[in-house]
């Protein structure tokens, strides 16, 4: 019997032979292209992130990743207590769905009080740079997603960005972070890698990236991928953030070509779908 691969998230297991859909779960009230969804009258309701997030396991999501700091740039900065004050109700009532939760978030206090509540894993578009943040991260046994991030915050990281060779900057870059995790006592099975599009880059860096994500993959470390809606896709379908379905699809079919373990979206089910008609195509997937 072959074993597959598989990455332990709390108290759950995420199949790694196969790429996972991540459902993104946005408790902002102005994110870029779902901000303020769950929000009536400026108040969060819990219930439609509920109603939401039940909808996204039945589509298919393995894992959701649940956020409360926009980072679109230029986006208001959160404050710790305004961040927890999103986050943890949410966590606290979909703890109880048959999925692994993610957090998206980069403070320390918050991942702290999460990992209490009992999220699976720790997904920071700051690659746990903040002061405090790797030793939480260590301290949990949670996986961690490292994200490339050209500068040190989303208010600035597209000021001007520039990179003598993108693929390789971003791989020197991660591979940077993940020995300073290890030595922060995070093991290397518990890493994931992400090479953040559309955070310090131009289109032209976000392109090359996605063409060149095999040699992210190649390090061995499970990838996740995060191209839905973004602005790069706009740029080539010179269509809004709401109309970027099918441009997302078909960057989310790339993805799992070039090897990505994780794909992120804001559509579960077209993506399931599509990444259904792909694994059918795959050789390992054929049925006798
Ligand atoms: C990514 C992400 C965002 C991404 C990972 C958006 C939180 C912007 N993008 N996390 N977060 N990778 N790991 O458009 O690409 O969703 S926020």
């Amino acid at each position: 019997m072959s074993t597959r691969p598989t990455l332990q998230c709390g108290d759950r297991l995420l199949d790694l032979s196969v790429p996972s859909v991540m459902g993104i779960l946005n408790v902002t009230p102005d994110s870029f292209s779902d901000g303020g969804q769950f929000y009536q009258h400026n108040v969060l309701t819990i219930d439609s992130v509920l109603r939401k997030a039940e909808q996204m396991i039945k589509d298919g999501a393995k894992i959701l990743d649940v956020g409360g700091e926009s980072t679109r740039p230029g986006a208001a900065q959160v404050t710790t207590q305004e961040e927890m004050d999103r986050v943890l109700p949410v966590i606290e009532q979909l703890r109880q769905l048959d999925v692994i939760l993610s957090l998206d978030s980069s403070d320390p206090r918050v991942i702290e009080a999460a990992v209490g509540l009992g999220i699976g894993l720790i997904n920071d578009v700051r690659a746990l740079r903040k002061e405090g943040a790797v030793e939480v991260a260590a301290n949990s046994g949670l996986p961690v997603c490292l994200m490339h991030m050209q500068g040190d915050s989303p208010q600035t990281m597209q000021d001007k960005p520039s990179y003598a060779s993108v693929v390789d900057e971003v791989i020197a870059f991660l591979n940077d972070q993940v020995d300073r995790c290890a030595s922060a006592g995070i093991e290397k099975s518990k890493i994931l890698l992400d090479p953040g599009f559309g955070f310090g880059k131009t289109f032209r860096h976000n392109l090359i990236l996605l063409n060149r994500l095999d040699q992210l993959v190649a390090l061995g470390y499970p990838v996740l991928s995060g191209s839905s809606r973004k602005s790069m896709l706009g740029l080539i379908t010179g269509r809004e953030s709401s109309q970027r379905l099918a441009a997302s699809l078909s960057s989310a079919i790339m993805a799992a070509q070039k090897g990505a373990a994780i794909i992120r979206v804001h559509d579960v089910a077209e993506t399931v779908d599509a990444l259904n008609v792909w694994k059918a195509t795959c050789e390992e997937h054929w049925e006798s």
